[in-house]
């Protein structure tokens, strides 16, 4: 084999002369009886010396019988890689600069690792019974006191002693043992627009420039920095209109749900189709009924139904943490007026002001008068079955949904807005629609409420027009 010109030794011919190792291998083969060993010696010997002048030997030891014992689970290779895949790099053969080896390279779905090649899925800590990838980190009991680590370097575990912090307890959701808040709460604005802060506080602003509803003030390491900011509509004589854009800032990642892109949002200034998933899936934007709904991994949820209702629900973590339109969510309702500036303000306009973001071509933020007789308009329209008292009539449209959901609230705010705009209907008729819908995500059925005369449905009969189309197979 050394010396035939077609051999696997044959490429090195020209740099080493192979006549010596032939003379010394002849030798050996005479003075031990043609003991097989000697001639494997005597071949590798000359494998050697050309693979270090850089000379690629193929495979000579299967012709000659010379197999180099491998271990289990690997096999010889002629011209392997100098950098085989271990635990701590599985990639390395891809990324390596060295010239090939003659080597037992381990198999497919195998690794090296102490000298042995094991599956790669040994790869990793063994921690109470458990194997844990390399770098992972869980918790060492169930109770969330101590923070384990697999190490990546010494493939130990090690533990410290931590907890769930305020705001958090220690359970399992969907098969996961971790810190997760132990409540959520939630702020919302509708209509003109009424808004019920995180801790529970009612009040009616009417600005119309662009507002901080809710965000982070109180930066942490343990709590992810988001904005939910609002531009609510000027309401002109003809057509009323309340929270026009919902816009949310996370992650680096700009959404703009708005009244003109029903159906759909904007993504980082790009139009887009529901669901949709972003950063990850950190992000998910989905239809929930009449609504847009982006939720985040941390728990923070955004609602708008791309017309004039916005809901913001927080994980505990947040409490005392946040700032904007909706509060501080410290538990206390007495400081939800809070100003940017920290001071109490001694009205909501005031307050609402301070939270401006910017200003809008044409935004204001005139304080409205209050409604004098407003008194007098509830007890009117509470006798009624009509107008805003259809909302509590018994024996009216909503009257399944008066159990599920609260017509009170809704009611109230409809006589507000009554008394305010002298009655015009499309202001009423925005309110009732917005008890519709929360009655409908309850999962209740209503009846007809609208009539020729008494907010006869304008935009929606395009909208579900083309719903109707696109279900018979005619959308364009
Ligand atoms: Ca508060």
């Amino acid at each position: 084999q050394l010396t035939v010109p077609h051999g696997p030794f044959s490429q090195c011919h020209s740099v080493i002369d192979p006549k010596i190792y032939l003379d010394n291998c002849v030798y050996d083969l005479c003075m031990n009886d043609g003991l097989k060993e000697m001639l494997c010696q005597a071949l590798t010997s000359y494998a050697d010396a050309c693979r270090r002048e850089g000379v690629a030997i193929s495979d000579w030891r299967t012709p000659t019988g010379c197999s180099l014992p491998c271990q289990e689970n690997s096999q010889y290779k002629a011209c392997g890689s100098a950098c085989p895949a271990t635990c701590n790099d599985q990639a390395a053969p891809n990324n390596c600069s060295s010239p090939c080896v003659e080597t037992c390279q381990c198999n497919e779905g195998f690794v090296l690792d102490a000298g042995k090649c094991i599956p790669k899925a040994g790869c990793g800590c063994k921690f109470q019974g458990r194997l844990y990838d390399l770098g992972e980190q869980f918790w060492g009991d169930n109770t969330c006191t101590r923070r384990c680590l697999c190490d990546p370097q010494t493939r130990q575990v090690s533990c410290q002693a931590t907890g769930c912090r305020t705001g958090k307890q220690c359970r399992v959701e969907n098969g996961i043992q971790n810190c997760y808040p132990s409540s959520y709460g939630t702020c919302s604005a509708s209509g003109d627009p009424h808004y019920i802060s995180f801790d529970g506080k009612k009040f009616d602003f009417q600005g119309t420039c662009l507002y901080q509803f809710a965000g982070l003030c109180i930066k942490s390491q343990d709590l992810v920095d988001f904005q939910v900011l609002v531009q609510n509509d000027h309401r002109g004589s003809q057509v009323v209109s309340f929270t026009k854009v919902v816009q949310v800032k996370v992650y680096e990642v700009d959404i703009v749900i708005s009244r003109e892109n029903p159906g759909r949002v904007v993504v980082n200034s790009m139009l887009i189709n529901l669901p949709y998933s972003t950063n990850n899936s950190k992000i998910s934007i989905y239809r929930r009924g009449q609504e847009a709904v982006v939720q985040t991994d941390f728990g923070l949820t955004v609602a708008f139904d791309w017309q004039s209702r916005i809901t913001v629900t927080a994980p505990s973590t947040y409490a005392g943490a946040v700032c904007g339109l909706c509060g501080n969510f410290n538990g206390d309702k007495s400081d939800e007026l809070t100003t940017r500036g920290g001071t109490l303000a001694p009205n909501p306009t005031v307050f609402g002001q301070s939270w401006k973001v910017k200003d809008i071509p044409g935004c204001v933020e005139v304080a409205k008068d209050e409604c004098s007789d407003l008194e007098a308009v509830e007890r009117r329209q509470r006798g009624m079955n009509g107008e805003c008292g259809i909302l509590l009539d018994k024996s009216g449209p909503f009257r399944e949904c008066h159990s599920k959901v609260d017509p009170e609230g809704y009611f109230q705010d409809c006589v507000y807005d009554y008394c305010f705009f002298k009655g015009q209907q499309a202001v009423i008729c925005q309110l009732i629609t917005s008890y519709a819908t929360a009655c409908h995500a309850a999962g209740v059925t209503i009846y007809a409420w609208r009539t020729n005369s008494f907010c006869r449905e304008w935009g929606l009969c395009r909208i579900k027009s083309g719903i109707l189309s696109l279900a018979f197979g005619l959308g364009t």
